[in-house]
């Protein structure tokens, strides 16, 4: 597919979008915010799974089982640090996210991701749902005592910056993150928010996602076939692999079609001055 085609392909769906008054609702994964330097998942060498070796785990996704955590939760804890809000900036993408908003076109945001960067870009929280959670809240495992993010954090990490340890509760076992690990139960105000959105998604633009995590990998395929849809993501995924006639799909750096979107809305110059106030 040419450069034109995508080109063409961006400019069609950013008229429609202002002449028929569309709001639009974005399904994004890890490969929004690998350039802000957050590794994404499974992305061959750079991807967090690529690089578990350290660890010794029994199998990758080990470092996110609610049972591994219980008898290990170290590796997670030294991810965790990683990841931890406050050590990553927000990336061009996010930014159109504000854009949107700001704009009175956005209708919602479902995120897997777990980095809180929507949140940073300023997206208000009715727009925000964070299908995986988030680190804003964390839970002991065994009592459930809640504890606030900056208590996780300074548990964790000592005053000159360094690993401290691993979060306990007062009771003695282990604190987590409200981030879903697999096995667990999925936020409510997931479901609660798609079957209000579902059947009036007009835009739906799904972008850095394998699309590979249940039940999450569903939604963009339970959008009416009126819903225009835009997959931007290095390679076809999800039910975009089979497609419907009016589907664009676009092998891009998600930064780029984010610039390119907002030119083709005219929000270009709009866009340069979020990206450098955030
Ligand atoms: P994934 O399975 O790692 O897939 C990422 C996808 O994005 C792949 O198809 C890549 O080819 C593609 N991709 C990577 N970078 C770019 C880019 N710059 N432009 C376009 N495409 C790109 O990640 P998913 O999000 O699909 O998997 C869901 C997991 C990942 C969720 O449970 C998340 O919590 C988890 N995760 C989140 C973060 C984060 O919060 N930033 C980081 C790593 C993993």
């Amino acid at each position: 597919m040419t450069e034109d085609l995508h080109d063409r392909q961006i400019r069609s769906l950013a008229e429609s979008i202002l002449l028929k008054n569309y709001k639009v609702t974005f399904f994004l994964g890890a490969g929004v915010s690998t350039a802000s330097g957050i590794p994404d998942f499974r992305s061959p060498g750079t991807g967090i799974y690529d690089n578990l070796a350290q660890f010794n785990l029994p199998y990758a996704e080990a470092i996110f089982t609610l049972d591994y955590f219980k008898q290990n939760p170290e590796p997670f804890c030294v991810l965790a640090e990683e990841l931890y809000p406050g050590n990553y900036r927000p990336t061009v993408f996010h930014c159109l996210l504000k854009l949107f908003e700001d704009k009175g076109i956005l209708q919602r945001v479902y995120t897997q991701n777990i980095d809180n960067l929507e949140r940073v870009a300023g997206v208000s929280d009715e727009f925000i749902v964070e299908a995986h959670g988030s680190f804003a809240e964390a839970h002991c495992v065994s009592c459930r005592k809640s504890y606030t993010s900056q208590e996780v954090w300074n548990k964790l990490i000592d005053k000159a910056g360094s690993h401290k340890g691993i979060p306990h509760c007062s009771c003695g076992n282990y604190i987590k993150p409200d981030i879903v690990f697999f096995g667990e139960a999925l936020p409510q105000r997931l479901f609660n928010q798609w079957d209000e959105d579902v059947d009036d998604v007009d835009v739906a633009i799904v972008a850095g996602t394998s699309l590979t995590v249940y039940p999450f990998a569903l939604l963009p395929s339970e959008v009416p076939r009126r819903t225009r849809r835009m997959l931007v993501n290095y390679e076809k995924v999800g039910d975009f692999v089979k497609g419907r006639r009016t589907d664009i799909f676009i092998s891009a750096d998600c930064d780029t079609i984010a610039n390119k979107l907002a030119a083709a809305l005219g929000w270009e110059q709009d866009l340069k001055d979020l990206v450098e106030k955030v």
